[in-house]
């Protein structure tokens, strides 16, 4: 049965519905809660009163521990062991584990025999909620996915729901589940989210950072041998006009030489997120001696993996709107509805991409072959790098192929980015611990535009337009939905 552990919930959406709450226990503490979904234009804040002083408090604590008694568990040992073998079984903590990344890790790793728990405070759930976005596959609960991944494979995974910004609530999932690997995907992740005003501004950065800086504590703490593995982004380094390297650059300057951070240039106030993680995570390397490796992980694309195949309630999801839908999968959802694809001013960006399948090979790839104690190891996670036109050209001669008719429109670009420049990233690390790339290929552009068919009916092709502007942030909360 679930634990009811803390519940301070307090939520913007839309509507101004009123939830009945619990009350709600931990150790021997009680906390009131009342959680009230209420209109407001802060993303997960509200002001109450407290004396005569406003005050910010934050919203979601709602937590459980763990979903499902059924599958006790044994303790891991700390040690880091293979995934086979019955009762040395790797545990890994999947954070953000009901997101995009997360879903199909979890259910892979469980596949292969890790024990897995899924950290998630659905947050993302409720953003979709707050600017009437969807994905455009219908996604199932959590705890649907879960039972159903149970009824089909007869695997357990953990669900611990609640935010990672809350220490309590994490120290608590990390002393019941003792993770030998956490996997963090627990993020803000969008861009443009992240540019619509300055409270989610705030907010990503506040989610973000201190979620990580807790998950560090927590391990430090808890299970100091224990591997974070961590996913940071190719945006990190911007788009210098030299080669980028992974992670390090060795300089010579004046005559002396040294290995360092490779330059970070960030383009918005999430990528910026990202670099202050790393930084954090490469201190505690240095200063605790933890070990960590950072996924610069490129823009993913594709929604299909062999788990997330099993069943309809398993399936992923996939954003195609201007917030959170990333260039390829929005192209071809747009190809499929008669969309011109959307590039964004001169269309010469380029970046990194690689297939969803790819991200958990990599991730798998990193737990098997962990740090070493003190490394701060970082990898370029993508397979090949496009530019925005070299992605729409690609996506209509597929189309065309599909009896779709599919133009391409220059929109004024909403961010500032290079438009034309030099892009070359070195992606060997990965390759070099055994990375198998599923490259993007006729029959993968093909499959991801059926599906995108196959469920057309459900794009509002209102959310297709960008809508956030990087000059035009403002101080001022605003509402993004069409
Ligand atoms: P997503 O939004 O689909 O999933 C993120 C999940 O984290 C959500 O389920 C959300 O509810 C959860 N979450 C957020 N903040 C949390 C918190 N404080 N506590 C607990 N849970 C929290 O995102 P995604 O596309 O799966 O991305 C996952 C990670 O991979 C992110 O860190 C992102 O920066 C990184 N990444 C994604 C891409 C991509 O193309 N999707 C590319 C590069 C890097
Ligand atoms: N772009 C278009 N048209 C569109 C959408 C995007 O031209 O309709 C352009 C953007 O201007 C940008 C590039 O395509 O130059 C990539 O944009 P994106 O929205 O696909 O990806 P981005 O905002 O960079 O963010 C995504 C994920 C983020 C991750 C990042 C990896 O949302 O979590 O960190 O990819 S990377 O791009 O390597 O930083």
């Amino acid at each position: 049965m679930a634990r009811l552990l803390s519940t301070s919930c307090s939520v913007d959406m839309s509507s101004s519905c009123k939830l009945p709450c619990h009350q709600s226990y931990q150790g021997s503490k009680l906390f009131s809660s009342s959680c009230k979904l209420q209109t407001s234009k802060f993303p997960l804040e509200k002001l109450v009163l407290k004396g005569n002083r406003p005050e910010r408090v934050c919203m979601v604590r709602a937590t459980t521990l763990p979903m499902s008694q059924e599958a006790k568990t044994q303790p891991g040992s700390g040690s880091h062991q293979a995934s086979g073998g019955s009762s040395k079984r790797k545990r890994v903590m999947v954070i953000g584990g009901d997101g995009y990344c997360g879903w199909a890790t979890a259910l892979h790793l469980s596949n292969k025999n890790y024990e897995v728990a899924i950290v998630d405070s659905l947050v993302r759930r409720l953003f979709d909620h707050q600017l009437g976005l969807d994905s455009l596959t219908p996604i199932s609960s959590i705890h649907n996915r879960i039972r159903r991944w149970k009824s089909e494979t007869g695997k357990t995974i953990q669900l611990y729901i609640g935010d990672i910004c809350d220490f309590e609530f994490l120290a608590d999932t990390f002393e019941s589940f003792k993770p030998d690997a956490v996997v963090h995907f627990g993020e803000q992740r969008s861009a443009p989210y992240s540019m619509i005003d300055r409270s989610r501004a705030v907010f990503t950065q506040n989610n973000n950072v201190i979620g990580t800086l807790n998950v560090l504590f927590a391990i430090k703490e808890f299970r100091e041998d224990c591997h974070l593995v961590k996913l940071g982004t190719m945006g990190e380094y911007g788009t210098p006009n030299i080669d980028i390297e992974e992670g390090y650059i060795t300089i010579t300057h004046n005559g002396r030489t040294d290995t360092l951070p490779y330059p970070k240039q960030a383009s918005s106030f999430y990528h910026l997120s990202k670099v202050h993680d790393s930084n954090n995570i490469a201190f505690t390397c240095k200063a605790w001696g933890m070990r960590a490796t950072d996924l610069n992980q490129g823009v993913v694309y594709g929604v299909r993996t062999d788990e997330t195949e099993m069943h309809e309630e398993l399936c992923n999801r996939l954003d195609y709107d201007g917030v959170f839908g990333t260039a390829l999968n929005r192209f071809c959802v747009q190809a499929a509805v008669d969309h011109p694809l959307t590039v964004y001013g001169k269309g010469g960006q380029t970046r990194g991409y690689l297939d969803i399948r790819d991200t958990i090979q990599c991730v798998e790839l990193a737990i098997a072959n962990p740090a070493q104690r003190g490394e701060f190891r970082v990898f370029n996670q993508f397979t090949e790098q496009f530019s925005v036109n070299e992605l729409a050209s690609l996506v209509t001669k597929a189309g065309e192929k599909l009896g779709l008719n599919v133009e391409t429109k220059s929109v004024p670009n909403p961010r500032v980015e290079a438009e034309e420049h030099y892009y070359n990233a070195k992606h060997t690390k990965l390759i070099e611990l055994g990375l198998k790339p599923h490259l993007l290929s006729d029959s993968l552009l093909d499959s991801l535009l059926n599906f995108a068919i196959q469920f057309k009916d459900r794009v509002d092709v209102k959310q297709i337009m960008p809508s956030v502007s990087w000059k035009k942030i403002g101080a001022k909360p605003k509402t993004v939905a069409a």
